[in-house]
């Protein structure tokens, strides 16, 4: 499909559901290609509480359940609104008899506010853009829960990837009285365990080609001296992750961490640094389960928020092809453990992000959206603002340029 710039194969299978090819975008009538695969690659939902009937929860939402297995079928003017293109899933279920899912993914547009404004103080002139954005999205139910999975593609480039939460939590029930340690009380016979939710998205990166490398960047406060004679100096220190061991990462809100996919042999036309999009995390946190535990040895790839592995036509899923009671090892940490570089090659960029959840009294009976994703944002892809030429809306009154 082609929106604005933006040009975008979508598929849907069983095991990722929403499943996107070849992204891209029409820059000065090129097509610029980013990602040639972008998909959810795995899930696992830890429970805090050891109490028997709980310590074995950890559902692997996409790798035993299947996301696009679980897809709704969606509903017009009810899941989404305003001028929507469905598209029906067509699936094969474990008999091997096919079956459709009728409108499993939702296409369509939706105004984000101010894209970018500026009044000039010396005449009163302003001009100001609305953002809008391309929404392609899936609602999958895994039992109790509902995720919804959602890409948006905006007008100055960014991606930005968001999982929606909401459904009903997972319960237990009261013995005694006492006040649990390990959930929270809903009523006087009821308690929801506190747990986490963790979603990898594998993106096959191809930023202006196939051959792509990670940066890692962080700000440092300069040192004292007479180079900094007033103390204010601060920079973005960049360093290239060589290889799998390196480019295992996480967060640092702290230090303003992000990662840059740059492609060493295209050069910004303007600045003459190579191209790049970067990752820029949201929400995220690492497991609290013991490392040595069944689900930690299980689920290795909620250790780290970030993998890159390069190309292998058989490594799709981050807890490996079958995770249902499999031993422990595989996926991630095993394809890694040679430790192969990743500079300068066809590269793929693993992103785990963990939504913490401390059950509130206000989750139930059904609980209202909760959020966690990330942003793709071009970072020295192109050589200014790319949505200089968004034109301005038709008000109601005056005009949006003076
Ligand atoms: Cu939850």
């Amino acid at each position: 499909m082609q929106w604005q710039k933006w040009c975008i194969r979508l598929g849907f299978t069983a095991r990722e559901g929403l499943v996107l090819y070849t992204v891209g975008y029409w820059d000065n009538g090129k097509l610029r290609s980013i990602m040639y695969r972008a998909a959810l690659a795995e899930m696992v939902v830890p429970y805090g509480d050891p109490g028997l009937s709980h310590n074995r929860q950890n559902a692997f939402d996409a790798g035993e359940y299947g996301i696009g297995m679980l897809a709704n079928s969606l509903e017009l003017g009810c899941d989404c609104l305003g001028t929507i293109r469905y598209f029906d899933a067509h699936l094969v279920n474990s008999h091997g008899e096919p079956f459709t899912v009728k409108h499993a993914i939702c296409l369509h547009e939706e105004d984000f506010g101010t894209l970018w404004k500026h009044t000039d103080w010396r005449t009163q002139k302003a001009a100001v853009r609305r953002s809008r954005r391309l929404v392609i999205s899936s609602i999958a139910t895994v039992a109790n829960y509902e995720y919804g999975f959602f890409w948006y593609f905006y007008l100055d480039g960014t991606i930005q990837f968001e999982v929606k939460l909401t459904g009903i939590v997972n319960t237990g029930a009261v013995y005694g009285g006492d006040k649990p340690k390990y959930a929270t009380l809903l009523n006087d016979r009821l308690m929801a365990p506190i747990h986490q939710h963790f979603f990898n998205v594998r993106m096959d990166m191809e930023v202006d080609g196939r051959h792509n490398s990670v940066v890692e960047v962080h700000t440092e406060s300069e040192s004292s001296g007479r180079h900094n004679p007033l103390g204010n100096g601060f920079y973005a220190k960049s360093t290239a992750l060589n290889t799998e061991e390196e480019a295992q990462q996480i967060i640092d809100p702290f230090s303003a961490r992000y990662w840059k996919i740059v492609n060493p042999h295209v050069l910004n036309e303007k600045t003459r640094e190579p191209v790049a999009f970067k990752l820029i995390p949201g929400e995220n946190v690492l497991p609290f389960a013991d490392s040595q535990s069944s689900l930690v040895q299980r689920a290795g790839f909620i250790t780290k928020h970030l993998w890159v592995t390069p190309y292998h036509s058989d490594e799709l899923y981050a807890a490996g092809p079958y995770p249902n009671q499999h031993a422990g090892g595989a996926g991630l940490p095993e394809w890694t453990r040679k430790n192969h570089s990743v500079a300068d090659t066809d590269i793929v960029v693993w992103y785990t992000m963990g939504h913490h959840h401390v059950v509130r009294p206000e989750d139930w009976p059904v609980m209202p959206m909760a959020y966690i994703g990330f942003m793709l944002k071009p970072s020295g892809f192109f050589p200014f603002n790319p949505s200089l030429d968004v034109p301005p809306q038709s008000p109601l009154h005056g005009s949006c340029e003076i």
